[in-house]
């Protein structure tokens, strides 16, 4: 019989493809219906997307739990340090995404300071007729910031490299090997730059690093691209910062409150919103279904895992 896995949330449909050729996946469930479920005592795996979370509580309801693994790079979701605790590890997909986020990082710099959503809207809705469209802000050459400078950020950078733009960044520790100029602070990074991209991992650490003190340190010419996670911006905030031209515009793939942005957001011109495609493309969610569940396979193969987190 095939071994049972558990959903900690609505899978991606890809993932849900591999998954159900070799094994049988139930859930998302109720943690009562968890309890009562005949399989529980032998499920050995929890499988989730990026922004599933999977709180101690359906770890314990697993006394067999080995292994949670994620598709998606960011596991803010996943109290790693309880799996830990219980002699579980926690995989992600890290590397196969590089290209889309950074891609995406990219497409909201120039979205929002060409303003292609306004300029298509404008051709569409028959404005061009009366006249032009009012002038956009040039990206090459402007000062780029990136907050969180791993495998997505470096990717962003190259990225940037192409368009001119001169490239500071600020993370945890410098890496002396990359030619880019490290700022210890993201206020003074802020500070001294034109477009501040985030590409950080979510979680408690980096909780509204983004605050009302960044914004202004970033300045009236200032943009914001958040392609990282929702709550490591106070929206609140940015709003407020948008709202009175305390910055001057921001391109956003994410929210606190997905898929519920803020009304405020959603009615402001100098905003670019995306629903959270960092990765969705059909290659790349491929690619991270199949990561995903080769290290699933490989649990129950008894083989090292593919991509453990760098906790584990
Ligand atoms: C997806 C993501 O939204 O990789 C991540 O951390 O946020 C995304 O790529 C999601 O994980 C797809 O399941």
């Amino acid at each position: 019989m095939n071994p049972t896995i558990l959903a900690a949330s609505p899978l991606n449909p890809l993932f849900v493809a591999e998954l159900s050729k070799r094994y049988t996946l139930i859930g998302p469930m109720p943690l009562d219906d968890l309890m009562a479920h005949p399989d529980r005592e032998h499920i050995t795996v929890i499988a989730a997307g990026g922004e599933s979370k999977v709180p101690a509580a359906m770890m314990d309801a697993l006394p067999a739990l080995k292994l949670v693994s994620v598709m998606g790079v960011g596991y803010d979701g996943v109290d790693v340090q309880h799996a830990i605790s219980r002699g579980a590890l926690v995989t992600h997909t890290p590397n196969v995404l590089n290209d889309d986020v950074a891609d995406l990082a990219l497409v909201l710099m120039l979205s929002i300071t060409r303003r292609i959503p306004q300029a298509d809207a404008f051709v569409r809705n028959g404005s061009w007729a009366k006249g032009n469209m009012p002038l956009g802000t040039k990206l090459s050459g402007m000062r780029l910031g990136i907050v969180g400078m791993g495998r997505i950020g470096q990717a962003i950078a190259t990225r940037a490299e192409a368009f001119g733009m001169s490239i500071a960044y600020t993370a945890r520790s410098e890496k002396s090997a990359l030619p880019y100029r490290f700022v210890p602070s993201v206020k003074a990074l802020a500070a001294d730059v034109d477009m501040l991209t985030l590409i950080t991992p979510g979680g408690a650490s980096t909780h509204h690093m983004i605050n009302a003190e960044v914004l202004t340190a970033l300045g009236p010419k200032g943009y914001v691209v958040n392609v990282a996670r929702g709550s490591v911006v106070d929206e609140a905030a940015l709003v407020h910062a948008l709202s009175n031209g305390v910055i001057a515009g921001a391109g956003l793939d994410v929210f606190e409150n997905e898929p519920h942005p803020l009304d405020a957001l959603r009615t402001l011109d100098n905003v670019v919103l995306t629903p959270h495609i960092g990765s969705a493309t059909g290659a790349t969610r491929q690619a991270m279904a199949d990561l995903a569940t080769r290290n699933i396979e490989r649990h129950f193969a008894s083989e090292a895992l593919e991509t453990p987190v760098p906790e584990c």
